[in-house]
């Protein structure tokens, strides 16, 4: 079973991850992505689907036209875990 994250554990992961914020309801971190339009915000959440599928770790997000926004949070653990850090790094690198 996945755990949440300690304290010093979140506040090293977070210091990586520049540009997400912490989000208290889900505990979670959240990043917004803007894009020229709707195609390339939505080529970037395809590329973000395969991702997620392949690590059985899915983003809470949504999309209005060249916008994403995205909350990663671990349902299973009831709040920020590893895989989150995890797939937050994964996103930027698609960028
Ligand atoms: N995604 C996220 N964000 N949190 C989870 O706890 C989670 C998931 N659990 N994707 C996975 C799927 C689980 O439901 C399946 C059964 O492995």
């Amino acid at each position: 079973m996945i755990e949440k994250l300690s304290d010093e554990a979140r506040a090293l992961a977070l210091a990586d991850l520049p540009e997400w914020s912490v989000v208290a309801e889900p505990d979670g971190i959240s990043r917004r992505f803007t894009f020229p339009d709707f195609v390339a915000a939505f080529g970037f959440m395809t590329q973000v689907a395969i991702l997620a599928e392949k690590a059985d770790h899915h983003p809470e997000w949504s999309n209005v036209y060249n916008r994403v926004d995205m909350v990663l949070t671990t349902h299973d653990a009831g709040g920020l875990s590893q895989r989150d850090i995890d797939l937050a790094h994964q996103v930027d690198g698609l960028l």
